[in-house]
Parts: C-alpha cells; structure tokens; sequence
C-alpha cells in the first residue's frame, strides 16, 4: 500500500496576530522578502506590484482573511525609529493604520522588545510617535491630518444625494453624517451596502483626495447617546470593528476646521460594534495633530506555513 507522506513545509513566515478594539492585526516578523526601494513608500509600491503574492499568502483565505490587516515590520529608514511598518489588506497595501500602529506596539511589547514610554514608528506616509502606557494602552500621535473638501454632494444610485467631507488622515476618507441609531453591528449589511455605492459614486464622478488621490475608506458617522458612532467601510470592503484611528483622525481633522473640537479638548469615538478610542488633537506648524489611543491584545502567535504543491499558497483570489 502506498502511504501519503506529508511533504515538508517550503515557506515559512513567523507572525504574532492581535485585535485592537476588535479589529485584528497580524504582525510579519520573519519569512517575507527585503522589499526593495529606498524608502518606506517606494517598499509599499513594490509589495502592491511585484510582491503581491506574498501579501496573499499572509492576508488572504485560507491563512487569512478580508477583516485581517498585516502589519510588516521592516527596518527603519528615519532616525530614531524602533521599526518600520507596511500595512497591507485583503487588496493592497494602506498607507497607515491607527488600530495596527496600536497591535504593533503592543506586540512588540509582547516580544519584550520594547517597555512603557514613547517610541517612533515609520510608516510609508510619515513617522508616528507611539507611547506605549503603563495600563497597556497605546497613544498614537499620527501624521498630520487635514479637511480637503467641506461638503462635497454626490449622486449616489439607490440613495439619492450625499453631502460629506474629504479628509486625510493617514489615508483618504469621505466622512458623511447619518442616523446615529442605524450604526448599530445589526445593520453591518446595509451599512456596507450604503458606503459600497458612495464610494463607487466618489469615483465616478471624479472626487479624489490631494493629487488625484482615491478616496478608498468611506466613513459614516452619527450621535449615539451624545457619542460620537461611526461605519467605517476599508477598501476590500470589510468594515472595521475598531473605530478607525486613520478615519478618527479625519474626523477630527474636520471638527477642528469647523471650531468643534478645541485643541487639547477629548474626543471619544465609538466603532459600530461599540468599541471605544480616544482622541485629541495639537496644532503643529499650522497643522492638525491628532492623537489616538486605544487598546489591543495578542491573539496568536504562529507561523504560516506552505506545503510544496498547495493550490492556494498565494490565498485564494477572485
Ligand atoms: O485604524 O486606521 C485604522 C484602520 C484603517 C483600516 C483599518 N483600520
């Protein structure tokens, strides 16, 4: 008889997964390949180009999935900086992320690499300083962020016009108000749905952040009991269970332009599944200097591993 000899594993990629606020995160420590570029941004272009495989391998069913964010630690380019990091999702890469800057510190803390204080972290938009607190919360004061358009309408098919802003906050958001009592995890399917058509209709009819830029993260946010709610639908289309620090630093980038929110001043933001962040903001050289802080916890700890001969060890794609 012969017998099935399982074959030994070809890759192998060392990984620490957590969630922050619910939404998870997978940190790469070992296994992928140098990216090539002589910056953190050129690296980001090169794992959307030539390296997408392997950003498959890592994000994608079936070792991963369209909720899950990596975060690939790279070395640092900027002085001073404890790492680099590339985020990435189930469609390409991001150019920074608020609840995975918080996994990664937490993670690296976890590692015993680094302790309580503040540390700066390199992103492909900018360095981000991270304090690590001594109750396992992590600030992040993000790069600076900033309202681009004040109420932009689209025609959106099926919903009729839509007024919002386009901000930057580490990436590009068009943050529309709604119904606060309709942002609730039990209406996920319809609140997609709605931010799916505005997104497409953002791009059809030409809105784009600075530069051409796409507007690829649709925000929708309302008052619940006096706190601030919001949707916030990722390219990939999963929609995140943290309250987004990208998409609340645009928010608070907005209220800031419209003299709601004082400098200094606490801004809470809830996630739809009712997670919380905090937030604030600083002037810096005339610009909107946003902090968040918030929390994760390491999930997983593992490496992904592929056998000679897998049909989806580039993950499974459309
Ligand atoms: O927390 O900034 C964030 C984020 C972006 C996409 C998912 N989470």
């Amino acid at each position: 008889m012969v017998q099935f000899s399982p074959a030994r594993a070809t890759r192998r990629v060392r990984f620490i997964d957590s969630h922050t606020a619910g939404e998870p995160t997978r940190v790469v420590l070992d296994g992928f390949p140098s990216l090539p570029g002589a910056t953190l941004a050129e690296q980001r272009q090169a794992l959307g180009g030539d390296f997408d495989a392997w950003r498959g391998l890592v994000n994608l069913e079936p070792r991963g999935n369209d909720v899950l964010v990596s975060a690939l630690r790279v070395p640092a380019r900027a002085p001073g900086c404890v790492a680099g990091v590339i985020f990435f999702n189930n469609v390409g890469p991001l150019g920074m992320c608020g609840h995975g800057t918080i996994g990664l510190v937490t993670t690296l803390a976890y590692l015993g690499e680094i302790g309580p204080g503040a540390h700066r972290i390199e992103t492909p938009v900018g360095v981000v300083a991270a304090t690590l607190r001594d109750d396992g919360r992590v600030s992040v004061q993000n790069v600076p962020a900033h309202r681009a358009r004040r109420d932009v309408t689209v025609s959106v098919p099926g919903l009729g016009d839509v007024r919002g802003d386009v901000a930057w906050g580490g990436n590009w958001f068009f943050i529309t108000e709604v119904d606060g009592r309709g942002l609730h995890v039990d209406h996920v399917a319809d609140l997609t749905d709605r931010a799916a058509r505005i997104r497409q209709a953002l791009c059809a009819a030409g809105v784009t952040g600075d530069g051409g830029s796409e507007i690829d993260h649709i925000e929708l946010s309302g008052l619940v009991g006096g706190v601030s709610r919001n949707f916030v639908l990722c390219p990939g289309n999963a929609y995140d269970r943290s309250p987004c620090g990208t998409g609340t630093s645009a928010k608070i980038a907005c209220l800031a332009a419209d003299g709601q929110l004082a400098p200094g001043e606490r801004w809470v933001q809830q996630s739809v599944i009712g997670t919380e962040f905090e937030g604030e903001y600083r002037w810096a050289d005339g610009q909107v200097q946003p902090t968040i802080t918030g929390r994760a916890y390491v999930t997983a700890e593992g490496e992904l591993i592929v056998q000679p001969g897998d049909p989806f060890a580039w993950g499974i794609r459309p």
